[in-house]
């Protein structure tokens, strides 16, 4: 092995055990990181849904549903929920009217130790309100 073989075998495992030790000291990932999860069950054939918003950090108090649409357009309030869950009409679900509807919500919620904090959910897809649309 030439000199500047060994070298480069040397400078090859210095960077192997640095990367080794970021590996083994780099804090571990926020496995605890609060979620907020919302399930929408069509109730009546889509005359009316549960929706329920479930957070991993806390109490629902109450949550806003929102309607996603893409750029340019704001994203639609649609209706505020008091608690973690209510039954309501399909037709505040059908954000875009003879279209799938993207809804999801915005949580309001209390920790344990009585923070009041706010998430944003998952986001649900689906055909919704007007039993069924065909354009309302
Ligand atoms: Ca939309
Ligand atoms: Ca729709």
């Amino acid at each position: 092995m030439t000199r500047s073989r060994k070298w480069h075998t040397r400078l090859v495992s210095a960077v192997a055990v640095s990367i080794l030790g970021l590996a083994m000291f780099s804090p571990a990932p926020a496995s605890a990181a609060a979620s907020c999860v919302l399930s929408i069950t069509e109730l009546g054939g889509g005359f009316t849904a549960r929706v329920t918003v479930g957070c991993t950090e806390g109490v629902v108090t109450a949550f806003d549903l929102y309607g996603e649409d893409g750029w340019p357009n704001p994203d639609d309030f649609l209706i505020k929920v008091w608690g973690g869950s209510s039954e309501i009409l399909g037709d505040h679900l059908n954000e875009d009217v003879g279209a799938r509807d993207e809804i999801y919500a915005k949580a309001f919620y209390t920790t344990s130790s009585g923070v009041n904090k706010t998430l944003k959910t998952n986001r649900v897809d689906g055909y919704f309100g007007c039993v069924v649309d065909p354009l309302c």
